[in-house]
């Protein structure tokens, strides 16, 4: 298994770089960069000339791009929510896949869903009061309904009417997901780019009205089941699959693991689950990270750990303190447990 470390947009520098290559990782993975890592964002999709600058940007510090993680919600808001440019926005997805698999980058990570990473609040959740965030249900803001011009937590269209998107049902989501998946998985299979899907996060059944996909281990079944595929993938996040009701943490790793189906993993540890958790210090929570990193490493996985988030410390730098913790924890566990760590 390999050490990769996910960056946000903008982080895509030398000296960021340069620290994920000193904090053990050799891989990264590029979370929902904009136009200033990537200007033609605003195209509607990325091009083949500014992904490749990225991966070069990144294989200069001596360290491979393995996945890009999420598209802008402006990008497939249609393809969300349904509307009339469902096919354009697809044709466009479509061109970012075919680009990426140029550029030689593997994975293509994406969050199905209306609401996204919602309703989450900070606390001294960690280790000596260190800060991080939790879905707690007697203090999540009012689930107020989507207004229209926003998708996946985030306003696309300024200038929309006023007005909801109202209620949406299970049923019209997985018709969603799997007309999305129907039209680009071939596409993805044909530009060697596997498509790996997070789970709702947190994974209640509906929030703002809108219903959720992922939000137990075996809805990925039938995400996988529509259309079977390699490069039909997951992206594993430990914490949220933690967080999810009735689940089984290392009977979800060993399953999806043992299938080939993990395009990646987010490793990251928490305590409680829906509707009350928070998330913690990799070595705090719920999760043995040891017995976790066994359960991939024995049914077979071979790709990229990232740490996802981590609290943060009371230091000038939070997110690289929180990010060389997490990296050199899961560095001493998998030389303790003889787990191979590839390049
Ligand atoms: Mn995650």
């Amino acid at each position: 298994m390999k050490l990769g470390l996910g960056i946000y947009a903008g982080m895509a520098t030398e000296e960021n770089l340069q620290f994920a290559r000193q904090i053990g990782a050799t891989h990264i993975v590029q979370h929902l960069p904009g136009e200033e890592t990537l200007p033609s964002t605003t195209d509607g999709y990325w091009s083949y000339d500014e992904l490749q600058a990225l991966v070069d940007l990144v294989e200069a510090a001596g360290l491979k791009l393995e996945a890009i993680e999420n598209f802008p919600p402006e990008h497939w808001s249609d393809v969300l929510l349904g509307g009339p440019r469902r096919d354009e926005q697809i044709e466009n997805l479509s061109k970012t896949i075919r680009n990426m698999g140029k550029a030689g980058i593997p994975v293509m990570g994406y969050y199905f869903s209306l609401a996204g990473v919602w309703g989450r609040t900070p606390g001294p959740y960690g280790r000596g009061g260190a800060v991080s965030v939790g879905f707690i249900e007697d203090e999540a803001p009012e689930q107020t309904q989507i207004p229209l011009g926003e998708v996946w937590g985030r306003t696309y269209d300024p200038d929309a009417p006023e007005g909801t998107i109202g209620e949406v049902t299970h049923e019209e989501m997985w018709e969603r997901l799997e007309y999305f998946l129907r039209a680009l998985v071939p596409v993805a299979e044909e530009a060697g780019v596997r498509l790996a899907a997070h789970p709702d996060d947190p994974p209640l059944p509906v929030l703002r009205g809108a219903a959720r996909l992922i939000t137990h281990p075996s809805y990925y079944r039938r995400l996988l089941d529509a259309v079977p595929s390699h490069y039909n993938a997951i992206e594993f996040c430990q914490g949220t699959v933690t967080e999810m009701i009735d689940a089984d943490v290392y009977d979800a790793i060993r399953t999806y693991a043992s299938e080939g189906k993990i395009g990646y993993v987010h490793f990251r540890n928490v305590v409680g689950k829906v509707p009350n958790y928070r998330e913690v210090f990799i070595d705090e929570g719920d999760v043995d990270m040891a017995k976790a990193l066994t359960a991939y490493h024995e049914s077979g996985y071979e790709g990229v750990l990232i740490p996802d988030h981590t609290p943060r410390t009371n230091c000038s730098a939070p997110w690289h303190a929180g990010m060389a913790y997490a990296l050199g924890y899961m560095r001493a566990a998998m030389t303790a447990l003889d787990i191979p760590i590839d390049s």
